[in-house]
């Protein structure tokens, strides 16, 4: 399993949870002294970084570049692959898309999480997860001609009423017949929803393509009560070898979260 951090460039998310904020360069050699494979990136949208300027950070550092989020079409522009009305939802699509494409030149996955909406007084449950579905679809179709994959994120209650666990995530997926779109598993989310975090790890198996390491209070592994050992072997047995990428609060400050998770991923997967 290979270790990451993120990153975020939008300023509507400083208060979310992302170790660093707002300045990529400082945040890739923070990465880098800490020993960090990757980072994870949430840019404002697909044009805020160039390719050659994010290349040159990525190798001047020696690091990967392990997903770059989506959200931003959400918190920015209000952008739903479920929203109402057929226009917003192609935007949604064509939002993700570009992402894509600049995360494929890295040989990295793009990440659907609050773009996924949620079903409210407009758009019924089984509408949104129709609206849902046909966007999946269309993105495995993008990930497919560009030889990447896409990662789609179940999300705790409070954040969407579509798709809260693994299994569900796993069932939609294979509904679709989608190839190129694997299951992100957000520990945090989890640690709500599922019964068991090891066991549904373990019955998600290879559709689990991204995983965001946080601990029961979205804190860095370590400061809450999430017991890892269970949950690492899990992955194990299931022959995880991608990122465990800290997507946790930068508290009490950036570098702490950051020691903390790269102490606990050493620690975790010796
Ligand atoms: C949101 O809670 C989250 O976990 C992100 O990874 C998705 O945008
Ligand atoms: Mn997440």
């Amino acid at each position: 399993m290979k270790s990451a951090v993120t990153v975020s460039l939008v300023p509507e998310a400083r208060g979310g949870p992302f170790v660093f904020h707002d300045d990529l360069p400082a945040a890739c050699r923070k990465a880098k002294d800490l020993g960090f494979d990757a980072v994870e990136l949430f840019p404002p949208g697909p044009d805020a970084v160039g390719v050659a300027e994010l290349r040159s950070l990525l190798d001047d550092n020696g690091l990967s570049l392990a997903a770059v989020g989506t959200g931003a079409g959400w918190v920015r522009h209000q952008l739903s692959l479920t929203a109402p009305d057929d226009a917003t939802r192609d935007k949604a699509v064509a939002f993700v898309q570009r992402v894509m494409d600049l995360a494929a030149a890295f040989g990295a996955p793009a990440i659907i999480g609050s773009m996924q909406g949620r079903a409210d007084g407009a758009v019924t449950r089984p509408v949104a997860l129709r609206y849902l579905g046909n966007a999946l679809f269309k993105l495995d179709e993008h990930a497919a001609d560009l030889g990447t994959t896409l990662l789609y994120e179940p999300l705790n209650r409070y954040e969407t009423n579509l798709v809260n666990t693994l299994a569900d995530g796993a069932a939609l997926l294979r509904g679709l017949g989608a190839s190129n779109v694997r299951l992100l598993a957000d520990l945090f989310h989890m640690n709500i929803e599922e019964v068991d975090i090891a066991a549904a790890l373990r019955a998600a198996g290879k559709a689990v393509g991204h995983v965001h390491l946080a601990d029961s209070n979205r804190r860095a592994a370590g400061m809450g009560h999430t017991d890892f050992a269970p949950v690492v072997a899990a992955l194990r047995a299931a022959g995880y070898d991608g990122y465990l990428s800290a997507e946790v609060f930068p508290l009490p400050d950036p570098d702490a979260a950051a020691r903390q998770t790269i102490d606990a991923f050493r620690r975790l997967t010796a």
